[in-house]
């Protein structure tokens, strides 16, 4: 069976709604991170780089969360979670899933975890600071390209839609959360009003605000 290494509310997040989606059967296996598990040598053979998630697949061990959305997306194609392989549409949801973990994605770890990110913890509010304000700008230029349609890939929903769903959440602590941006908060609400995201947010004990 599936198995999920998950924490609540962590990039986890996006595969644990991927599942729901699919209607597979899968575990659901805590890294307890209130007592840093995730740096635990058990874990570090799942992830070397000891961070959440990692799904296990009988043999296959899988870390970086889009690799395990893109998995999960080919392995269960009749969820219909991407486009069909071969077509513009594809290519478009590459290009989002792409750009999603390696530009918003990445720059929350700057605003999380700002301390990674300098030599003297004094300079950590100014890094995060600069997190701040290139965020801001990500979600513009995201919510310019969605403009008044209803899901980031074509007509259809997607995996890139849960993942966008997603960032902003996370920003919902941030002096100009993503949601405030009309046509994000549409979209926010839409991912959030799906059975299976309503399962997850139980699951995982998510509680408002969602985003
Ligand atoms: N690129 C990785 C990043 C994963 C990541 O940063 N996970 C965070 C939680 S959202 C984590 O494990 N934080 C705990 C830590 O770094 O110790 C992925 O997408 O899987």
């Amino acid at each position: 069976m599936l198995a999920l290494y998950y924490y609540p509310g962590n990039a986890s997040l996006l595969p644990h709604m991927m599942l729901r989606e699919i209607g597979v059967p899968f575990e659901l296996r805590l890294v307890d991170r209130n007592n840093n598990a995730q740096k635990s040598a058990e874990y570090l053979k799942l992830n070397p780089n000891g961070r959440i998630p990692v799904l296990v697949d009988e043999d296959l061990v899988l870390f970086e969360t889009t690799a395990i959305a893109l998995y999960l997306a080919d392995k269960f194609p009749q969820a219909g979670l991407a486009p069909a392989i071969g077509t513009k549409e594809r290519a478009e949801f590459y290009k989002w899933m792409v750009h999603l973990t390696n530009t918003p994605q990445a720059e929350y770890r700057a605003w999380f975890y700002p301390h990674e990110h300098v030599s003297e913890d004094s300079a950590a509010p100014a890094v995060k600071e600069a997190a701040r304000e290139r965020l801001e700008r990500m979600f513009d230029v995201i919510s310019e390209q969605l403009g008044n349609k209803t899901w980031l890939v074509g007509d259809r929903f997607s995996a890139a839609d849960l993942f966008l769903f997603m960032l902003i959440r996370w920003g919902r602590g941030m002096p100009r959360p993503p949601r405030a941006i009309p046509n994000l908060n549409a979209l926010a609400e839409r991912v959030a009003a799906r059975p299976a995201v309503q399962a997850v947010f139980e699951k995982e004990g998510l509680k408002a605000p969602l985003f």
